[in-house]
């Protein structure tokens, strides 16, 4: 498995400095231990150099370095990375997993709060090609963009109404048919109680028992090639539990 890392945590605009740290964090003795998935392969990694004080800069080095791989889990970094990640991939669809839609509307430079607005604004990706699930707060102005675009949706309450089983079925049948499909993961997808390690602590989440599952299911999507991991900062974390889920979604992967 190709692992890129992304040490950059300046398009968290000082709301999540810290998870720049989280690619080494991550991988420290990796794996020392077993988990459900028994298949082990070999990790290669790769990491891109960033200059937090030039966005421009470390964006077309992301793009560039992305776009050097077919398959690839990315550990970031903040949640702005995925904006020149999902560019370099070269994918047609995307799977956010998040507490928010980061659809704000933004300034010139890419944030987390506006990455994927951007992506859509920037004709990247299309709307009708963006998944989002696990959204639990958002503005108006964003919910308003997500109506106007007919984004679709799978928010806290649904998954809790429906189950996450029947919506991930849902989600599979909707996105195993593009050509290539990318599947972000902002750990704030999970509820703080299992993922305190962020900068957002928004409470009602995924349970990390459901992240697993999600993982574990999406995974079997034939047209799966990306998969980020973004927003985790171990200076916040407790007990090292996000480290933790981190580690464990990676090795569900490969
Ligand atoms: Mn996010």
């Amino acid at each position: 498995m190709n692992i890129i890392k992304i040490p950059f945590d300046a398009g968290s605009l000082g709301k999540n400095k810290g998870c720049a740290k989280a690619p080494d964090a991550i991988l420290a003795d990796f794996p020392d231990y077993s988990s459900e998935n028994n298949r082990k392969g070999q990790l290669k990694i790769a990491e891109i150099s960033v200059n937090p004080a030039n966005f421009a800069e470390t964006h077309a080095e992301i793009e560039k370095k992305v776009a050097e791989f077919e398959e690839a889990v990315i550990l970031g970094g903040d949640h702005s990375i995925t904006y020149s990640a999902f560019k370099g991939s070269k994918c047609d669809a995307l799977i956010v997993l998040d507490a928010h839609p980061d659809m704000m509307e933004g300034t010139d430079a890419v944030t987390h709060e506006d990455f994927l607005r951007k992506l859509i604004d920037d004709g990247v990706l299309l709307p009708q090609n963006v998944f989002l699930f696990g959204i639990r707060a958002w503005h108006n102005s964003e919910m308003d963009f997500i109506s106007e675009k007919k984004i679709k949706f799978f928010d806290m309450k649904s998954i809790f109404e429906f189950g996450v089983n029947n919506l991930c079925d849902t989600l599979m049948e909707m996105a195993r048919n593009f050509r290539k499909l990318y599947l972000s993961i902002d750990i704030d997808a999970v509820d703080p109680a299992f993922a305190p390690g962020t900068g957002y602590c928004e409470p009602g989440g995924l349970s990390s028992r459901e992240l697993v599952y999600m993982v574990q299911r999406l995974k079997n999507l034939k047209n799966l090639k990306f998969v980020d991991i973004v927003e985790i900062n171990p200076d916040l974390d407790e007990k090292e539990k996000t480290l933790y889920t981190a580690k464990k979604i990676l090795i569900e992967l490969y």
